[in-house]
């Protein structure tokens, strides 16, 4: 297949694009490098050393003998740009990872909330908007996130996209219907992904496009197969407040010797997959597109749940870290069960990879390889949900005073 990459360049687009170009397809990465340009903005950069996207694929080229073509657009402005492109070389799939995917950059300032809002929101609506005009029957894949549901189980599991309800009509009986499970989002980044899913249902619907949305947990790991195959293919790795997600800072917190910073009680359950997994899901539902004229195909793309303290303990206990109980940035339930279906992409195949200590070691290593790199000022989650919380949140796990870098 002919598949264009929105958002190559990022955390999962870049072993998205290897992977797919390993298993023989042609890849084509659309990108604004727009998280190279946060890393700067915010003084923080990828524990790993990255190179520039034309190195990488240079390096993947000389390795593989493979191309992975980049081409450097704008989805969210440059819409005609995209058009052009699009009409010029009609792939076969889109894989759409073009959002701003960070909660807490997403809460810093009015300006992070707008940017936010307006690059997700428009990218996916330009993307949408020009097959349609271009009539264009590419398979779209979409990235979204596990907390379009929010996190509470109210005692009963969250389905795969959408709800079976009863509604009772006006003359008595009641009518089954599938709706989309109601979207619940925690920051304004998880709101523009519950966005996207309206948006997404309206072009299944009246265009006939043909859509799966993957709703992802925490992505923890930084390897894959082919990031292993050269130290130029290397993953990024953010371990900084805004953009390091919470097992993979534990891991780095541990390795340089920092307490793990735990939110509020640490009794947050969420969902996880390991990077590779990640990467096979994104060929799996690359393998089975809905038919034309079908609803949105949704996936759980998450392998187990765990609770934020049980994995400060766990490392805590491997490595013998402190563990810094923090008064909580974000406004979000202190404690909550999550139980999640995710049969569909199990019976396509997917074999889990769990965490387990040795893999969990692995990040530890490219840690401890990695360590001279980080900036220990840009470890604390600065980013408070609301003004009040702001205020209480105000002294870093060593005792220092924090400053909001937004
Ligand atoms: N947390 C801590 N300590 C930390 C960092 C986080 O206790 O140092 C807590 C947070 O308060 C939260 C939980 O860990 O309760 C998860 O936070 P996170 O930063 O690991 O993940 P999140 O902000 O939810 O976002 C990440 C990705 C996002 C993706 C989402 C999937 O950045 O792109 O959509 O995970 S999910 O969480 O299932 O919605």
């Amino acid at each position: 297949m002919k598949i264009a990459i929105m958002g190559g360049d990022g955390f999962v687009g870049w072993p998205t694009s290897l992977h797919l170009s390993n298993a023989g397809h042609e890849i084509h990465i659309l990108d604004n490098l727009s998280r190279r340009w946060i890393d700067t903005e915010l003084g923080v950069q990828s524990l790993t050393p990255m190179d520039s996207i034309q190195e990488r694929t240079r390096i993947w080229h000389a390795e593989t003998g493979r191309k992975i073509h980049f081409h450097l657009i704008d989805l969210a402005r440059d819409y005609e740009l995209l058009k052009n492109w699009l009409a010029e070389e009609r792939p076969d799939a889109i894989v759409h990872f073009a959002e701003q995917r960070a909660a807490p950059y997403s809460m810093k300032s009015d300006r992070h909330k707008n940017y936010t809002v307006n690059n997700n929101v428009n990218a996916t609506h330009n993307l949408l908007n020009a097959m349609v005009e271009l009539s264009l029957d590419a398979h779209l894949v979409h990235l979204g996130t596990m907390g379009v549901y929010g996190y509470s189980t109210v005692g009963a599991a969250i389905p795969e996209g959408y709800l079976s309800v009863g509604i009772e009509t006006m003359d008595g009986r009641t009518v089954e219907q599938d709706i989309l499970y109601p979207a619940n989002p925690g920051s304004i980044y998880h709101m523009t992904k519950c966005l996207d899913q309206l948006i997404f249902q309206f072009y299944a619907k009246n265009d006939a496009l043909r859509i799966t949305d993957l709703h992802q947990g925490i992505v923890w790991g930084t390897h894959t197969d082919q990031t292993r195959r050269h130290a130029q293919l290397v993953n990024r790795f953010d371990y900084d407040g805004d953009y390091g997600t919470v097992l993979n800072r534990f891991l780095i917190q541990a390795a340089i010797g920092y307490p793990l910073t735990v939110h509020g009680t640490g009794g947050q359950t969420r969902a996880f997959i390991h990077i590779q997994d990640s990467v096979r899901c994104i060929e799996i539902a690359l393998n089975n597109p809905p038919a034309r004229g079908s609803k949105v195909e949704i996936f759980n793309q998450m392998t187990e749940t765990h609770r934020v303290r049980d994995l400060a303990q766990m490392i805590s206990s491997m490595t013998g870290a402190q563990i810094a109980w923090l008064p909580n940035p974000r406004k979000e339930a202190a404690e909550n069960d999550l139980v999640v279906h995710n049969e569909k992409f199990l019976a396509l195949g997917l074999e889990p990879t769990t965490l387990k200590e040795g893999l969990l070691d692995e990040v530890v290593d490219v840690a401890k390889k990695f360590a001279y790199r980080v900036d220990r000022s840009r470890v604390p989650a600065v980013s408070a949900w609301t003004k009040e919380i702001a205020t209480s949140v105000n002294r870093d796990p060593e005792g220092n005073q924090l400053k909001s870098v937004s």
